[in-house]
């Protein structure tokens, strides 16, 4: 089995830059040898080289419209061509406006596919209701069918059209929703768990909840977008925009082992690591090193260990 792992240095869809080294710091917290360790065959792609836009005004308050637009067209080109050379993607990020060009990439190879957001915060504004204007609290709305209507035409976007059902995907660690996604969320009614339905299910119950909700009635491809920022602050410091009360390193594996125990991950986005945040390298270290234990962790690393299916004890 093989991995393609593929840089995307990009900051432009919120306002902090450092987001853009991204990969750097989680490949220099040893992604491929875990992966490598874990008997994979990596495939190392680098990182995408992005145009850069001499002028781009913002248009209806999104904020670099055609620099987000076209980093995300080159990417999804790239993801599609990784999927259809039979990889298993790792897409390191970069900030989440990233997914738009990630996900429509998996799904032109994949069109069935179903997918798990794990974020502190929703990530479906339109560009009428964002709040901020920044393309990373927006890419879901790009994707979603329903909300068609609701999406003006956005410069730099006219490669893509929603290709997602509500009905396929699934939230896991929302606590930063804000108003026209909460009314998006249930007007839609999207399947999702926030930190107060982890309180009160356990982890357990909302992963099966939630795997039984996509996977219930046929299998299909699962891409799992998560964005550090779900972790609660003390373990990913280094990052844009943390919200108290997130995951604990714990809940965030079982996420990711259960996934995998699927057989059906197909792709993941890690996103959000920022190593110009946090206290300092010690913090910045911590938390690239916790998104590689969440992509080892998605692509079969265990904690009750593992072993050779032929194997005589030494
Ligand atoms: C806020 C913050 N909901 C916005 N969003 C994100 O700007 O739309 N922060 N994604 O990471
Ligand atoms: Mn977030
Ligand atoms: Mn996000
Ligand atoms: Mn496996």
């Amino acid at each position: 089995e093989s991995v393609a792992v593929l840089g995307a240095p990009f900051c432009r869809g919120q306002k902090r830059g450092g987001v853009e080294h991204g990969p750097k710091v989680i490949r220099d917290a040893g992604l491929v040898e875990r992966l490598s360790s874990l008997d994979y065959s990596v495939h190392d792609f680098g990182d995408l080289n992005f145009p850069h836009l001499e002028k781009d005004e913002p248009y209806m308050g999104v904020k670099f419209p055609r620099t987000v637009g076209a980093a995300n067209k080159l990417l999804s080109g790239a993801v599609s061509r990784a999927v259809g050379a039979g990889h298993r993607l790792v897409m390191l990020g970069g900030d989440h406006s990233l997914a738009i060009g990630s996900v429509s990439g998996h799904a032109r190879q994949c069109p069935d596919l179903c997918l798990i957001w794990v974020d502190a915060h929703a990530d479906v504004n339109t560009p009428m209701c964002s709040p901020s204007g920044n393309l990373h609290g927006q890419p879901v709305a790009f994707m979603l069918k329903e909300l068609k209507d609701k999406m003006p035409e956005i410069p730099g976007f006219s490669w893509t059209k929603p290709f997602l059902s509500s009905r396929d995907l699934v939230y896991v660690g929302l606590r930063d929703v804000d108003p026209g996604e909460h009314l998006i969320l249930k007007n839609l009614g999207i399947q999702y768990f926030s930190m107060r339905d982890i309180d009160r299910l356990g982890i357990q119950r909302v992963m099966e909840v939630a795997l039984d909700h996509l996977l219930g009635r046929k299998q299909r491809p699962i891409h799992l977008s998560f964005d550090i920022d779900a972790f609660d602050p003390s373990l990913a410091p280094a990052t844009g925009t943390p919200v108290n009360g997130g995951l604990t390193y714990r809940e965030g594996i079982y996420i990711t082992e259960e996934i995998h125990n699927t057989g059906l991950l197909s792709a993941i986005d890690m996103v959000e690591v920022n190593p110009a945040l946090g206290a300092g390298s010690e913090a910045v270290e911590a938390t690239a090193s916790l998104a590689v234990d969440v992509i080892a962790s998605s692509l079969g690393q265990t904690r009750e260990g593992a072993h050779a299916s032929i194997s005589v004890i030494p």
